[in-house]
């Protein structure tokens, strides 16, 4: 693409309309240099109307429209945006529709910012080895979910996947921050993710208590090396994790593979497309075929062949695995799983927020399909004669459809990667045209964003208290958007004001490489806590008179407490040898007094906010005076808040 920033760029600002051309056939170049017949040309679009004339900068007449959103000093936004960090590991908080930067909470990754990874309390969620060195150091987080009550989010929990280790990861709401992380056994590429709404028996369960997890890549099972060359037997794992012990309940082996995860609002199914229903081991042979699927998993029925024991087990793993497989669920009526077919390696499944429809976007084909919910369950009875009737509706939206978000009039917005647009179109009327009614508009507006869209979410959008005020579109290319910091681009994503007929774009936000999807949530439905509890930590140091160097043999422990602007210890002494242990709890009980503690030259960072108590554990191994200091601004004396640490030789 192009060196030069300005080159695209007329001088009064207004990008050269040529420019989305131009972005289209470099993308399509990318497919064709691949060697690839993808099919995209069947894509007519001839229900489209012309994109909006000038979208890429605002124009004047949008310019009081922009000042809209802006979010006043002093007041508060109205949404939290959470938001995956890709292979940054980590997960983000975004206040809307300011784009305001919150926090950045640590989870598969390391950060010195509060010692995640390093204090011992963070070692043993992340997992370690037996020298106590952390198990993993990397992470790729795609997927945030939160957990549900009625249809709606119940502020308790966040879910989000590790695509590289197969690690699920929950954040607790009121902190916000990771207190437990799983490992799921036998699958690698754990992509799509999404808790469920309620169970599907009990209907007093009206909140989440599983979460699904789907392994994109099939493996040789079990993947220890012996059955490496059999790649007609690899396959995927479709998980079920609970959500408050965080224990795998269940494991479906399938054919083909999973993408992403979506649920139904009345606990019965769970979803995942498919785009290598051919089981290609080499990427030309994932887009051998026309339809991959939409796979969808009777969950009440999965629960009872688990509970009857019609499970076998792989390797050294204890989690049940049931056979999802299409040969073995022929029978609609007994059947596990449901293969609807659908074309071509699709990308998403969303659901909509009136519960009774799925979207599945085409990817490599121009259309949406869409997959009524009632249809599934109506196969699963054994009354509807093929998996593919389910389908109510297929129309071309653009090229490259990715993800879907809704509105709350029946609306519908999908990311069109090789377009660089997002298409609105209208749910029922997909479905008339589907039927043969030619008078129906289905595609209703196009907007322009800059550039590539992957995820795009609305407001409240994957509940059933959608508001359809905005959408936000994650774009995968900033290129000239922002001021240039190197070769590494900032990323947009651009908020879409979708209240009104015609989509406007209100705001650019740049964000930090690099966001997956997000999720947006009502302020109201969030309650965080301001401090922590003392007697939550059971290893706290309750009073200052409680601290001091413990020595049993060569383990020491070293108690300490703080409160701005000093330690409770000027100084403590070990040995050369010694194993460290040094336990800091705040004694600071005012909000957002949050004390530091950094041992230079052993590699010890963390921070202990109001009430907390941290702990990290250390070698002294290297003679000398090592001052402590408090490294988080607390006080006009922070500088001087600071103990010494001597390690005799
Ligand atoms: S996927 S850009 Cu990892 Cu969320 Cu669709
Ligand atoms: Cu304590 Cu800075
Ligand atoms: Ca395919």
């Amino acid at each position: 693409m192009s060196q030069d920033h300005n080159k695209d760029q007329k001088l009064d600002g207004q990008p050269d309309p040529s420019r989305r051309k131009f972005l289209n056939t470099a993308a399509f170049a990318g497919l064709a240099g691949a060697g690839l017949s993808v099919g995209l040309s069947a894509c007519k679009q001839e229900q489209a109307p012309a994109p909006a004339a000038a979208p890429a900068a605002h124009p004047a007449a949008e310019a009081a429209e922009v000042g809209k959103y802006e979010v006043a000093p002093g007041q508060l936004d109205t949404y939290y945006s959470f938001s995956s960090g890709g292979h940054s590991g980590n997960v983000r908080i975004y206040g809307l529709p300011s784009g305001r930067e919150l926090k950045a909470i640590p989870v598969f990754n390391t950060d010195c910012l509060v010692g995640w990874g390093i204090t011992n309390e963070s070692k043993a969620i992340l997992g370690t080895k037996p020298d106590g060195s952390l198990k993993y150091t990397t992470g790729d987080t795609h997927h945030v979910h939160p957990s549900y009550k009625d249809g709606t989010y119940d502020g308790k929990y966040l879910f989000v996947n590790d695509k590289i280790h197969g690690r699920i990861a929950r954040v607790r709401l009121d902190t916000m921050e990771c207190d437990k992380i799983t490992e799921l056994p036998n699958m690698q590429g754990y992509h799509g993710t999404f808790p469920d709404k309620r169970d599907p028996v009990d209907p007093a369960i009206n909140y989440t208590t599983r979460v699904f997890c789907g392994a994109e890549f099939s493996i040789p099972l079990p993947n220890n090396g012996s059955n490496m060359d059999k790649v007609d037997q690899y396959r995927s794992l479709f998980t079920c994790v609970d959500s408050e012990s965080m224990q795998v309940r269940w494991q479906v082996l399938i054919d083909g593979n999973c993408d992403l995860v979506a649920t139904s609002y009345d606990g019965k199914i769970a979803a995942t497309n498919q785009y290598n229903t051919e089981m290609g081991v080499h990427y030309p042979e994932t887009m051998a075929a026309e339809r991959d699927a939409c796979l969808f998993f009777n969950v009440a029925r999965i629960e009872e062949a688990v509970k009857a024991g019609k499970v076998t087990y792989i390797g050294d793993s204890k989690i049940p695995v049931v056979d999802g497989r299409l040969a073995s669920n022929a029978d609609p009526k007994t059947a596990l799983t449901c293969y609807v077919p659908i074309p071509k390696n699709p990308h998403g499944v969303n659901i909509s927020p009136d519960g009774k429809y799925y979207a599945c976007s085409g990817k490599l084909s121009p259309t949406a399909s869409v997959i009524a919910h009632e249809l599934v369950l109506k196969w699963f009875d054994g009354d509807l004669k093929e998996p593919r009737d389910a389908v109510v509706a297929e129309p071309e939206i653009g090229l490259g459809p990715l993800h879907t978000g809704f509105d709350n009039k029946g609306n519908a917005y999908t990311t069109l990667f090789l377009d660089s647009q997002i298409v609105k179109w209208n749910v029922e009327a997909a479905i008339k045209a589907y039927q043969g009614d030619k008078n129906v508009t289905v595609v209703v507006d196009r907007i322009d964003v800059h550039y590539q869209p992957g995820h795009g979410f609305t407001s409240m959008g994957e509940t059933k208290e959608a508001d359809g005020k905005f959408f936000i579109s994650d774009n995968k290319f900033s290129k000239d958007r922002f001021l240039p910091v190197g070769p590494l681009h900032a990323e947009t994503a651009q908020m879409i004001d979708i209240s009104g007929d015609k989509m406007k774009l209100v705001a650019d936000h740049s964000v930090l490489s690099e966001p997956h999807d997000s999720i947006v949530i009502r302020r109201d439905i969030i309650k965080t806590r301001q401090i922590y509890n003392m007697d939550e930590f059971p290893n706290a140091v309750k009073d200052f008179k409680d601290s001091g160097v413990f020595r049993d043999g060569k383990k020491v422990t070293i108690k300490l407490t703080s409160q701005a602007p000093a330690y409770s210890l000027g100084e403590f002494k070990v040995k050369k040898g010694d194993e460290v242990t040094i336990i800091l709890t705040n004694h600071d009980k005012v909000e957002d007094l949050t004390h530091g503690f950094a041992i230079p030259k052993y590699d010890i960072n963390f921070i202990v906010n109001p009430q907390e108590t941290k702990s990290v554990t250390f070698k002294a191994d290297k003679p000398g005076v090592y001052w402590c200091y408090c490294t988080h601004f607390c006080h006009a004396l922070h500088l001087e808040m600071r103990s010494r640490l001597m390690v005799e030789a």
